[in-house]
């Protein structure tokens, strides 16, 4: 990990530092928006003047004060989440002057009536039909509730010309992404998919995207160089691992240096967090509300039934990176990832033809020796 660039540092740094950053916002009196989930058209609040900051629990700390509230066999991720708030044990939910959440899995959208009571909150109503058109007229117009909700809150007005600026600063990030991703796709890779994660994931906490999207480009430039000067530090025939499933923000640190250790990649992440989101863009052309509720309702979740462009996605990036084998993770509890299982292994085991597994865990270490078992046998087959 300590051969990247110094840039890769200064990521590994971004959740800490940001931790200092909001406050000193806060000082200055810039607005905060929390959010929960990829649904979120971020273009709006970035629009309404405020920053928009991920409040999703990765870590099993607040869980117990959470279980106060919330059932034991929840999903970790909302356990965890809300927990944090509970604590005030988390900057960010802490210093959030409202947080948007949706309705997408059950789980989630019963713990915002209980967060509701510690700070403001405003939920989206999530259509999960597969009738386009109705779904794409509801998910409009509560993205215009939304930006009623921003404007009032935070008593300003968005017009269609900060929502394009918002959607112009949102795609550019998004290519920046995309040209990380990319990486993967080279063979052997010139970054391991524990580096990649800790890139992304300091991304997620850094508030000025610009000089992000600066230091990414940066970084895939020399990353790209090292690769060209003939620099490995991924073996040639190391099996390249796609993930995909729930949000591995509290897994990765588990899963990852298992899969790895085991001499195999990451190659990609499809799900939140990884790629799903940022895979496409915003139309710039069009109408803004119109391409935001069109872009945003093409997110690949498992909330949606049925869930096509899952596969869809999934599919592409098997192809392009080039994938051995694909590992599904599970977050315990999460019913629609977990029934979607099904679907998925037949897809990549029938038409793509290639191994899968899926893991179901949670935030703790109790299941780590099963865990290296079952990952090293998996890969061992590869
Ligand atoms: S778009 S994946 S971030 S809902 S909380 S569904 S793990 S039981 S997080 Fe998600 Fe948005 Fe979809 Fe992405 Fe399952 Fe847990 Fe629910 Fe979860």
């Amino acid at each position: 990990m300590n051969n990247l660039p110094k840039v890769f540092n200064d990521f590994n740094e971004a959740r800490r530092n940001s931790f200092i950053k909001v406050k000193e916002y806060k000082d200055a009196g810039e607005h905060i928006v929390g959010i929960f989930c990829t649904f979120t058209p971020i273009e709006v609040i970035y629009a309404a003047g405020a920053y928009p900051i991920s409040l999703c629990g990765m870590s099993d700390e607040t869980i117990p004060d959470a279980e106060r509230d919330l059932p034991k066999n929840l999903c970790p991720l909302i356990k965890s989440s809300y927990g944090f708030a509970l604590t005030e044990k988390c900057p960010f939910t802490y210093f959030s002057d409202i947080i948007v959440g949706e309705t997408t899995c059950d789980g989630k959208k019963k713990m915002y009536e209980y967060l509701n009571q510690i700070k403001p909150m405003h939920v989206m109503q999530l259509p999960q039909v597969t009738d386009r058109r109705h779904a794409l007229l509801v998910w409009k117009n509560e993205i215009i509730i939304l930006k009623e909700r921003l404007e009032k809150q935070f008593n300003t007005k968005i017009t269609d010309d900060d929502l394009k600026k918002a959607i112009k600063k949102c795609n550019e990030e998004r290519r920046a992404l995309k040209e990380l991703y990319s990486l993967g796709k080279i063979c052997p890779p010139p970054i391991t998919g524990m580096e990649l994660h800790t890139v992304l994931h300091g991304a997620s906490f850094t508030f000025d995207k610009d000089e992000q999207n600066k230091k990414i480009m940066d970084m895939v430039k020399e990353l790209k160089e090292e690769h060209t000067n003939g620099i490995r530090k991924v073996k040639e025939d190391a099996p390249r691992i796609l993930i995909t499933g729930c949000p591995i923000g509290g897994v990765a640190d588990k899963i990852i240096p298992i899969i790895e250790s085991n001499g195999a990649v990451v190659v990609c992440y499809e799900n939140c967090s990884g790629i799903k989101e940022k895979s496409r863009l915003v139309d710039e052309i069009k109408e803004p509300i119109e391409a935001l509720a069109e872009k945003y309702l093409n997110v690949g979740c498992s909330v949606m039934a049925p869930n096509d462009n899952r596969i869809e996605l999934i599919s592409e990036l098997i192809d392009e990176y080039k994938v051995d084998g694909v590992i599904d993770i599970i977050l315990q509890a999460c019913h629609t990832y977990n029934v979607e299982t099904r679907r998925i292994k037949e897809f990549i085991t029938g038409e793509k033809d290639i191994p899968y597994m899926s893991i179901e865990t949670d935030y703790s270490q109790a299941d780590e020796g099963q865990l290296k078992t079952r990952i090293a046998a998996f890969i061992e087959m590869l």
